[in-house]
């Protein structure tokens, strides 16, 4: 495998996920975002990636987060929550983005209410992952890698 130039990736979260741990956990589990961060920069470490994590609660906020990714970033991976089913902005500024875009469900949103069915981002993500709980985020920075060395 031939190692990419930039390695940086950046995790970004949408609204109410900054209460992971807290947040119904029969849903969304037991780990934090925090502990999400832990794990995620662990793992990118193993896999030679340079990984960071943000979160906002506002859609602007996640729209500044990925304008900033299209400077230092090879790649998104995003959850974009609750923005997922209602952002165009997010698309928009996603479609403006030149790396691979993974998206992430922690819950599996196709088993619940039909207003979580249809996701704007998908229409730019490259992979999209959903119910695979908190793993999910693992998952992602494996199938990052993985387009990154192919590239
Ligand atoms: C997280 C949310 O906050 C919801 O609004 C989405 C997503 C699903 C998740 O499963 O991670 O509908």
């Amino acid at each position: 495998m031939t190692r990419p130039e930039n390695t940086r990736i950046h995790i970004l979260n949408g609204p109410n996920l900054n209460l992971l741990g807290k947040r119904e956990p029969e849903i969304y589990g037991a780990r934090t975002l925090a502990d999400i961060e832990a794990d995620s920069i662990a793992l990118g470490r193993d896999l030679g990636l340079d990984v960071a994590l943000f979160q906002s609660n506002h859609e602007g906020g996640i729209v500044d987060q990925i304008h900033d990714a299209r400077e230092v970033a090879a790649g998104i991976i995003i959850n974009p929550a609750a923005y997922t089913h209602t952002s165009i902005a997010i698309l928009d500024a996603l479609n403006m983005f030149d790396g691979p875009v993974i998206e992430v469900h922690i819950s599996q949103v196709h088993k619940r209410e039909t207003f979580r069915h249809h996701s704007y981002v998908s229409l730019r993500a490259d992979a999209v992952i959903a119910g695979c709980g908190t793993h999910g985020y693992t998952l992602a920075l494996h199938h990052m890698a993985q387009l990154l060395n192919d590239a």
